[in-house]
């Protein structure tokens, strides 16, 4: 009698094992089992099948890189064209487009009510592909090409994790996926350490890495490269008799696109991340600003967002112009990467005389605004970069960051561009001439001039005046400029002795706005005893550390009078920060301000302590990705102490999610669902009561 081969058995059972892993890490970002469990899940399976090597299939998960490298790659022609996408640029376009459809469609019968409905997606800044499914095996990836014909990238899309090798469920005979190919933030900032340490040239984002990594010829290249896939729609679509779906000859699996992700989800593929139904122009519009405020926080790059009809039967009826739908169009995000010429490189001083490189720009519309200074952080980032004055150079402004210089293009570079010599230009502050050091082992060169150096006093003076300080409105940073050159403010006390009289002298200032700042300087005499702390600018506290010790120790004596082992008793307060604190109240100029503070009617007032109700209570948090300082674990102690639960998974009643370096779907799903979304430093708030 024979049975199944146990071995048999235990092969297919490893594959479904693994498969299911692979999903649930991948496409789902809710890993199920450790690592080391995966492969031992892995080995297993390669152990039976190096036995076995008739039992090896294609849709193995063994399978999916070892394939040689190629020589070229081969034309693929689509056997549905692959287009592109009319794009919108302002709310009049959407409008535009809006009143297009909703025209045709009411002309066709097909718009009872008053709005479109649409589905809007993300448009992800990456590079559109097609995966060709047969039996539900993988058997072809294509890239878009002209839209007519692409290359073959088959060796390479097998690598990608998300991808499935083999469809789940009962997948139709043909079916072509169409989606976009990207690298997350967190993974190209991970691939370019990676490169850097081999000496290897750095991409210039990650769109240009995940470009690189997918147009390998060498698939072994490509499988170290963490890409990843979002389906968006369709090609070709045949039934197990070999009809077209949706031309007529055999039905569409769904009624509308909106089904039709889900359906493409129930695969196994990861398909439209946060789309949601929208109705009529408003509707998008309010959707492109959600999420055009939320984008810096999505683990992945996204240059626009898609709007497209979401009936069928409505698309078939408005259907093409050109190579692009009429049901669909991006709208898309202010450029946040732009080119333009680097006409010279300054340096500026910061407020612990930090000096920083900053390339003067020919100006550039970038990210919605002009820019015409963009930093180049230190003088190790330009040699590694390779920047040159007289290089074409990608700048970057993306939301509220400053705008920085990626690297030159270096095609357009001049012959004679020189490298820049930070020593030999700035050989000593260009603000104060004090010297400038670099430590050893530190990236950041300072002047030393401390307090001397007017530079540092007027980033001083402008931090304390600054919200989360003494929040002194109407102290803009020219004012301060000019308080500081005419000699008239030094110290942070001269601030408070300021009258309306002669801030009315100065240009600009007009007696009403002396007289409201004058009340602003007065109302700071009263400050939070941490926002004080703030003020001061002690190295490594920020507003949150100024609060711990503020609640800690109540006055600003106690604090001053503090050692580093009463410092290090305070909750979050490590060696470096209270080293740190210790260095600058045993300062004689720094206790100095502190008595001048004084001197000039400068009293704190003790924070509140946090009391009564848990400021958590009742309340479910979601954790995703990492967290720049706490662990999974401290973050959930934290949570569990101020009376909150943490929950595994999102939904309507999550109250935050909290977010850290490449969080997945949970993100998503918390687009999706309206859910808030908090940094780090947003749960730290939360806790501190905020
Ligand atoms: N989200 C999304 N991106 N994207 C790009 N949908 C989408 N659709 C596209 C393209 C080029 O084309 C459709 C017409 C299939």
């Amino acid at each position: 009698m024979s049975g199944v081969d146990p071995a048999r058995e235990r092969l297919q059972a490893l594959r479904e094992e693994i498969d299911g892993h692979n999903r649930h890490y991948y496409v789902e970002d809710a890993p199920r089992v450790s690592d080391a469990e995966y492969d031992r899940l892995m080995r297993e399976l390669l152990d039976i099948e190096a036995a076995h090597p008739e039992w090896v299939t294609s849709d193995s998960p063994t399978q999916r890189v070892g394939a040689a490298p190629l020589s070229a790659f081969q034309s693929v022609r689509h056997a549905v064209r692959m287009l592109s996408l009319g794009n919108a640029f302002d709310a009049a376009d959407v409008r535009d487009f809006d009143e297009r459809i909703a025209s045709t469609l009411r002309e066709a019968g097909l718009l009872a009510g008053e709005a479109v409905e649409y589905v809007a997606e993300y448009k992800f800044d990456g590079l559109a592909v097609s995966l060709r499914y047969e039996g539900g095996l993988l058997v072809q990836a294509s890239t878009r090409g002209d839209g007519e014909t692409g290359e073959d990238v088959t060796l390479n899309m097998r690598t990608v994790r998300s991808v499935p090798l083999r469809l789940a469920g009962n997948a139709p005979a043909v079916l072509e996926v169409r989606g976009e190919v990207l690298m997350a933030r967190a993974d190209f900032e991970h691939l370019n350490a990676v490169q850097a340490q081999r000496g290897d040239k750095p991409f210039v984002n990650p769109r240009n890495a995940a470009a690189g990594s997918l147009r390998q010829l060498d698939p072994r290249v490509t499988a170290t490269r963490p890409l990843r896939f979002y389906a968006y729609g369709w090609g070709e679509l045949r039934d197990a008799d070999g009809r077209a779906m949706g031309d007529g000859q055999a039905d569409m699996p769904c009624q509308t696109h909106a089904q039709m992700l889900n359906w493409l989800a129930g695969f196994g593929l990861p398909a439209g991340p946060a789309h949601r139904i929208c109705l009529g122009a408003q509707g998008l519009l309010d959707f492109y600003q959600e999420v055009a405020a939320g984008r810096a926080r999505l683990p992945y790059e996204i240059d626009g967002v898609v709007y497209k009809v979401n009936a069928l039967r409505a698309q078939e009826v408005l259907g093409y112009v050109a190579r692009a739908p009429r049901f669909a169009i991006a709208h898309k995000f202010p450029a946040q990467e732009e080119t333009t010429l680097l006409l010279g490189i300054d340096v500026q001083v910061g407020r612990t005389g930090a000096i920083t490189p900053v390339g003067r720009l020919k100006p550039v519309f970038v990210g919605g605004v002009t820019v015409t200074n963009a930093t180049l952080h230190n003088e190790d980032e330009i040699r590694r970069k390779d920047v040159r004055v007289g290089d074409t150079v990608v700048v970057r402004r993306a939301g509220d960051v400053i705008p920085e210089i990626v690297g030159p293009v270096p095609d357009l570079r001049p012959a004679d561009a020189q490298p820049f010599d930070m020593q030999a230009l700035f050989p000593v502050c260009p603000v104060c001439h004090s010297a400038i050091e670099r430590p050893e082992g530190e990236a950041v060169a300072r002047c030393t001039g401390g307090l001397f150096c007017p530079a540092q006093r007027k980033q001083t003076l402008w931090h304390a005046a600054s919200r989360k300080a003494l929040d002194i409105e109407g102290l803009g940073d020219k004012l301060i400029d000019q308080l500081v050159d005419s000699g008239r403010v030094r110290t942070l006390a001269n601030l408070f002795t300021l009258n309306e009289l002669e801030l009315a002298a100065y240009p600009r200032m007009g007696e009403k706005s002396a007289r409201n700042l004058v009340e602003a300087i007065a109302a700071a005499r009263r400050p939070a005893l941490s926002r004080l702390l703030y003020a001061l600018g002690v190295r490594h506290v920020g507003e949150t550390t100024a609060r711990d010790v503020a609640r800690h120790f109540g006055s600003i004596e106690a604090v001053m009078a503090a050692d580093e082992d009463a410092l290090l008793q305070v909750h979050d307060v490590g060696p470096v920060v209270a080293a740190s604190i210790r260095r600058f109240f045993s300062e004689p100029h720094n206790r100095e301000v502190i008595e001048a503070l004084k001197r000039v009617g400068v009293d704190p007032v003790p924070d509140e302590p946090v009391q009564g109700r848990k400021v958590l209570e009742g309340k479910t948090l979601v954790l995703t990705g990492t967290l720049p300082t706490l662990t999974r674990d401290a973050a959930t102690q934290l949570i569990l102490a101020a009376g909150g639960k943490v929950s595994g998974s999102v939904s309507r009643k999550t109250a935050w999610v909290v977010a850290g370096e490449d969080a997945g779907s949970k993100l998503a799903k918390a687009g999706d669902l309206g859910v808030a979304v908090l940094d780090e430093d947003g749960l730290k708030a939360l806790l501190a009561g905020d």
